[in-house]
């Protein structure tokens, strides 16, 4: 850390770093729009005859988990009825293809997120486990007693508790960086805890609960003068926004294939890959070793040395599929519909008596998460009511308890919207809420 003028000189070369931001939330280009209806004809779920009085589904919970595009469908019932069989470890044709698939999808993967090399993306389940594998691994062979971790009040539950366990288990110190009252990163509460010199910090890319977009390239930049490692949760942002791990300069970034319309069993962890050559197994048995002996074993290099057994190979061939069909639409098309949905959503539903918007209320720091509250009502109750009208919201805290303390709202309502979104869907939860009101009036 460069601090030889002093603590106050470090703290106000940070405040100029962080004054002097650009955001890295993607300009909106100019580009051809989206059609959202003509894209909701590729996703069977989406286009199922509605119950009897019932009309289309309004699926407004992506954030949770996409739906799958008929060739994601279409590309995993291919596999099992011509390509299953184990991988790595074949010699004959099936295996050898699956194999190769296996592979082609992770170089796919690495270029989907520009990746230096497809060494540094490991298949994992999903974010969660991207994030554990980090923290056991990375984490025991690095953090000490007294040492410091940083995540911020802003996150999910899986990128706070693995690093609550492992500063349990080796006596370090927490820092958590505070939000706005507007759900914004407190920058400067992250250059404090930066000043104090942490092994890492761990922070979401786009708040799964509020959709704010943190400005992740100047926060790695930051952690980095201050000597930490940088975990980025990309769970919301890489199915949603061009990103470029290079760019960003993080060193770990985590994200889950089943919320970028991919199957639900596969996810990356990408790692710069001096640190995961570094790092010692998460995960031990068969694949990810060298040379077993009863005593003692040597590791397979990676990614190999953190796929230890059998890995979803369907899910992770089929991932590439979810991905080439996002980078053929473009991914700045895909996110300039969600920004034009969620700003058309903001406006309108503003119309509704008693709503309370949460989180950002300036649209240029916003994705495509939306979540609200009334006063009187509960938030189960007005998602129980709209999914009546058959329009799919989630309620409740979102796997984000820490933050909806610090924001005082104990739930809230929330929708998501993706690619296959559009204006009606929008129209549609607005009149579902008005009629919530109607009900409680
Ligand atoms: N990080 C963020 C920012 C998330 O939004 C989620 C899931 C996760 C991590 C965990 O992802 P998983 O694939 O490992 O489960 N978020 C949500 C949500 O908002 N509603 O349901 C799951």
């Amino acid at each position: 850390m460069t601090n030889g003028g002093g603590a106050d000189q470090w703290r106000e070369e940070m405040r100029l770093a962080i004054d002097t931001r650009t955001h890295t939330t993607p300009q909106v280009a100019p580009i051809d729009a989206l059609d959202g209806a003509a894209i909701r004809a590729d996703f069977p779920v989406l286009n199922q005859e509605p119950r009897p009085g019932k009309r289309r589904l309004a699926f407004l919970d992506s954030a949770a988990s996409s739906q799958k595009p008929r060739v994601v469908i279409d590309a995993l019932t291919t596999y099992y009825a011509q390509h299953n069989a184990n991988i790595h470890r074949g010699v004959y044709d099936l295996s050898e293809i699956a194999t190769q698939r296996y592979e082609e999808s992770r170089k796919a993967i690495a270029r989907f997120i520009n990746a230096g090399s497809a060494r540094e993306c490991v298949f994992v389940r999903n974010t969660t486990e991207a994030i554990n594998l980090v923290a056991n691994s990375w984490g025991r062979a690095n953090i000490k007693a007294g040492d410091l971790i940083v995540f911020t009040t802003m996150e999910h539950h899986s990128n706070i508790v693995p690093w609550q366990l492992i500063a349990e288990e080796r006596g370090a110190r927490l820092g958590h960086v505070r939000v706005t009252p507007d759900g914004r990163l407190d920058l400067e509460h992250l250059a404090e805890l930066l000043a104090e010199e942490p092994k890492l910090v761990a922070f979401t890319h786009v708040s799964n609960s509020l959709g704010t977009v943190n400005p992740v390239r100047e926060m790695v930049s930051l952690a980095h003068a201050a000597g930490a490692v940088t975990v980025v949760d990309a769970a919301q942002s890489v199915p949603h926004m061009a990103v470029n791990v290079q760019d960003l300069d993080c060193d770990f970034l985590a994200f889950s294939g089943h919320k970028m319309l991919g199957p639900m069993g596969a996810g990356v962890l990408y790692g710069k890959k001096r640190l995961l050559d570094a790092m010692p197994p998460f995960l031990g048995g068969g694949s990810m070793i060298r040379k077993v002996t009863l005593d003692r074993t040597t590791w397979a290099d990676v990614p190999a040395k953190f796929e230890a057994g059998t890995p979803a190979v369907a899910d992770a061939i089929v991932l590439n599929v979810a991905a080439d069909y996002l980078s053929t639409l473009g991914m700045d098309r895909v996110w300039r519909h969600e920004r034009e949905l969620v700003d058309y959503a903001l406006d309108r539903i503003r119309e509704v008596p008693g709503l309370v918007v949460i989180g950002p209320q300036d649209t240029h720091e916003r994705s495509g998460v939306l979540s609200f509250a009334f006063d009187e009502i509960h938030p189960h109750d007005v998602a129980a009511i709209v999914n009546e009208d058959n329009v799919a919201v989630r309620a409740g805290h979102h796997c984000t308890q820490p933050l909806m303390a610090a924001l005082g709202v104990p739930a809230t309502t929330r929708a998501s919207f993706y690619l296959y979104n559009d204006e009606e869907d929008v129209e549609r939860l607005v009149e579902s809420l008005h009629r919530v009101v109607e009900i409680f009036r």
